[in-house]
């Protein structure tokens, strides 16, 4: 049984005095970098404060599921001292935002991430400081106690109580949500076909959206509903819900508490995503934002660390689209990292992430919109490109430790972590073959 008193053991491995103690030692080098990029950029008249206050604000969740290793089809190899319940999955997250002042929030998964008593489990977290992100339904695998399979899809099967089931599977969703004051559900179907002929494509898609639309009307009216899309798999030849059009389409067919969710890694190479951002921010549909990288496909890889330029001109269209007097809700949209780990430390993996994501916000804030916009307007081809790799070609590292020294979390979380050997703590408390839920 779960005692909200007892202190998970990542807490007591860090304290504010402690980061606060060893941030002293930090500190002198770290202010002789800002002052110097401080200077640098006054000179471009560039305020670095209202750069450091919009990165203090920043906040991206942690996913329940990224705490442990992930793996692939192949194999799967746990690190040790993994979260085995939601509360250590909260107290996790609870460090790393202590650690990095940027990850305030958790996203669930359900059925991975169930207890039996969630008003407890809000306690918890509230006491930690952790908020409850849009929270994910599952109908892309079976579950232990459900009647009917997801083999052939869920809220596009074919048969009528497959879609019932999965349907309120999401309700069910919902009311967990509401007891932990989330105010989100996110959707990513795994339904589609494998072969030519499989299925109907018109009569899946009608089927979605009728299902979509049952979950639709149940959802609180203060709560979102995004539409996450993904081209393939698990379905390779044809996905039910494979790109932003469809997941437009849909969200405009259910109402404005609809919204588009994109994931970094759902594309195709070469994808301009950019621009998909930019459009959907211009029309107020960009709901949510996962974050991770992709060298081929859904790799959930760690965001940043293969194309850091494409990232920034991400958030350029976000920045700009903010900026801009389009219909955006560009400042409402719910940011989460969607990684797997399979080779690092998912703690460390994170926090790298969460570092890589800041890294190129500063950088968008960098720009000049109203002088790149004027290069835009009279055509000055080699002038915007220079604006855009100005901005990008800054080392905006300082900035990034700035906002998390004034957040009272590590001017360096990375080493701070390891000089701590809060894995090593974890693994002694958790024990060596501790196993997160997840895929
Ligand atoms: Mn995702």
């Amino acid at each position: 049984m779960f005692t909200p008193k007892t202190k998970q053991p990542s807490e007591m491995m860090t304290t504010p005095e402690l980061i606060a103690q060893t941030n002293q030692s930090l500190l002198a080098d770290h202010q002789h970098q800002l002052y110097h990029l401080q200077e640098i950029l006054a000179k471009k008249q560039i305020d670095i404060e209202p750069v450091i206050q919009k990165l203090q604000a920043f906040q991206v969740s942690v996913p329940s599921w990224a705490l442990g290793t992930g793996g692939t089809r192949f194999g799967r190899f746990p690190i040790g001292g993994e979260p085995r319940s939601i509360e250590e999955k909260i107290a996790d997250t609870s460090l790393l935002h202590q650690l990095t002042g940027s990850n305030n929030a958790i996203s669930l998964h359900i059925p991975w991430d169930t207890s039996l008593d969630y008003s407890a489990v809000r306690q918890f977290a509230h006491s930690r400081g952790i908020k409850f992100d849009a929270i994910n339904s599952n109908t892309f695998q079976d579950h232990p106690q459900q009647v009917y399979s997801y083999k052939y899809g869920s809220l596009s099967h074919t048969k009528a109580e497959v879609r019932r089931q999965a349907i309120e599977h999401n309700c069910e969703v919902i009311n967990i949500g509401q007891q932990l004051g989330s105010k989100a559900l996110t959707t990513w179907l795994g339904d589609g076909a494998n072969f030519p002929g499989q299925n109907n494509f018109r009569k899946a898609y009608e089927r979605t959206a009728e299902s979509l639309q049952e979950i639709y009307r149940y959802l609180p009216t203060h709560w979102q509903m995004l539409i996450e899309y993904k081209p393939y798999e698990p379905n390779f030849y044809s996905m039910v819900i494979p790109d932003w059009g469809t997941a437009l389409l849909l969200a405009q067919q259910l109402g404005d508490q609809a919204q588009v969710l994109v994931d970094l890694g759902h594309h195709l190479p070469n994808t301009n995503i950019e621009q998909i951002i930019a459009r959907l921010a211009g029309i107020g549909r960009l709901g949510g934002f996962h974050f991770n990288g992709s060298s081929y496909g859904d790799d959930d890889l760690t965001t940043g660390a293969l194309k850091p330029y494409r990232l920034f001109l991400i958030f350029q269209e976000l920045v700009n689209a903010m900026w801009s007097d389009a219909p955006t809700n560009a400042s409402d949209i719910a940011w989460m990292i969607d990684a797997s780990h399979n080779t690092k430390d998912p703690i460390e993996d994170l926090m790298q992430a969460t570092e890589g994501i800041l890294i190129e916000y500063a950088h968008a804030l960098l720009i000049d919109q109203k002088m790149l916009e004027y290069m835009q307007e009279e055509n000055e081809v080699v002038q915007a490109q220079e604006i855009l790799q100005a901005a990008f070609r800054v080392d905006v590292r300082p900035l990034v430790a700035e906002a998390r020294f004034r957040n009272k979390a590590c001017i360096d979380p990375l080493t701070f972590f390891r000089a701590q050997r809060i894995r090593a703590a974890l693994i002694e408390k958790r024990g060596v073959a501790s196993r997160a839920t997840g895929l």
